[in-house]
């Protein structure tokens, strides 16, 4: 890896680690070379970028600590605006150089997504994005099967929140660490798609591993808990 990169790089890791984000690296280039240009981000092949994650620890780490730091009228989104929060203490902290934040939630005005988070987690190495095509005896026939990321330590428990991309940093050398497969066998992953397809609210899907770390129960109730009520679940007003 180029100095400049890993110097990028545990600086962001500096500001995100110990709050419960996970951050990796890529080109645009492998991002790019696996969508139809309609989804192309419109940078260089070379191109740094990184791609944040939440894990399990970001709840208690970063999410509560923003809520009680934060007055409570001002917050509509708080996972949203925690996130946000933070990524913009990052690019404040890089001053010196061009960031360009986007968020999972954000649409383009043709209401696509502003960004793919799976194919970006999965060529960056991050964790593995489960699709149809991953399955030599598809039994879903007609159906529509939406792709799932299993992260290979936190299964279905982490979410992609982010990319950072750095339009004035052009790398040439990068290894591309391919994500690990993790969901080993056909008949795991037909199980994985089955279960992320038709019981993805009951969560079980994010199990589909041993994972070394998932979501507490307290986290668990506030995300399966309708935006209105969660912040009374946490003990303070909704
Ligand atoms: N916009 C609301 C907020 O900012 O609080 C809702 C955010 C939200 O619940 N996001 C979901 C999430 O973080 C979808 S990405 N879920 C965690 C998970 O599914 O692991």
């Amino acid at each position: 890896m180029e100095k400049r990169v890993a110097y990028l790089e545990k600086r962001i890791r500096g500001k995100l680690e110990h709050l419960g984000f996970e951050v990796h690296p890529f080109k645009v280039g492998w991002y790019n070379a696996v969508l139809p240009s309609v989804f192309h981000l419109s940078y260089s092949d070379n191109t740094l970028a990184f791609v944040v994650l939440s894990i399990p620890a970001m709840f208690d780490k970063a999410f509560k600590p923003f809520l009680k730091s934060q007055p409570l009228e001002k917050i509509l989104d708080p996972v949203d605006q925690c996130i946000s929060h933070h990524l913009s203490l990052v690019r404040e902290s890089l001053a010196d150089r061009q960031v360009e934040i986007m968020y999972d939630y954000e649409m383009l005005p043709n209401r696509k997504p502003r960004f793919l988070a799976q194919t970006a987690a999965h060529v960056a190495g991050a964790a593995y994005y489960y699709q149809r095509k991953d399955v030599q005896q598809d039994p879903w026939g007609e159906k529509k099967i939406y792709g799932v990321c299993i992260h290979p330590y936190y299964g279905g428990w982490f979410a992609i929140r982010a990319l950072l991309l750095f339009p004035d940093v052009e790398v040439s050398f990068l290894q591309q660490n391919p994500p690990i497969d993790c969901v080993r066998t056909e008949e795991e992953k037909i199980e994985l798609l089955d279960k992320f397809n038709f019981h993805w609210q009951d969560w079980r899907y994010r199990d589909i591993i041993e994972v070394k770390e998932k979501y507490s129960e307290e986290q668990k109730t506030y995300f399966a808990a309708p935006p209105a009520e969660r912040l009374k679940l946490l003990g303070l007003q909704g």
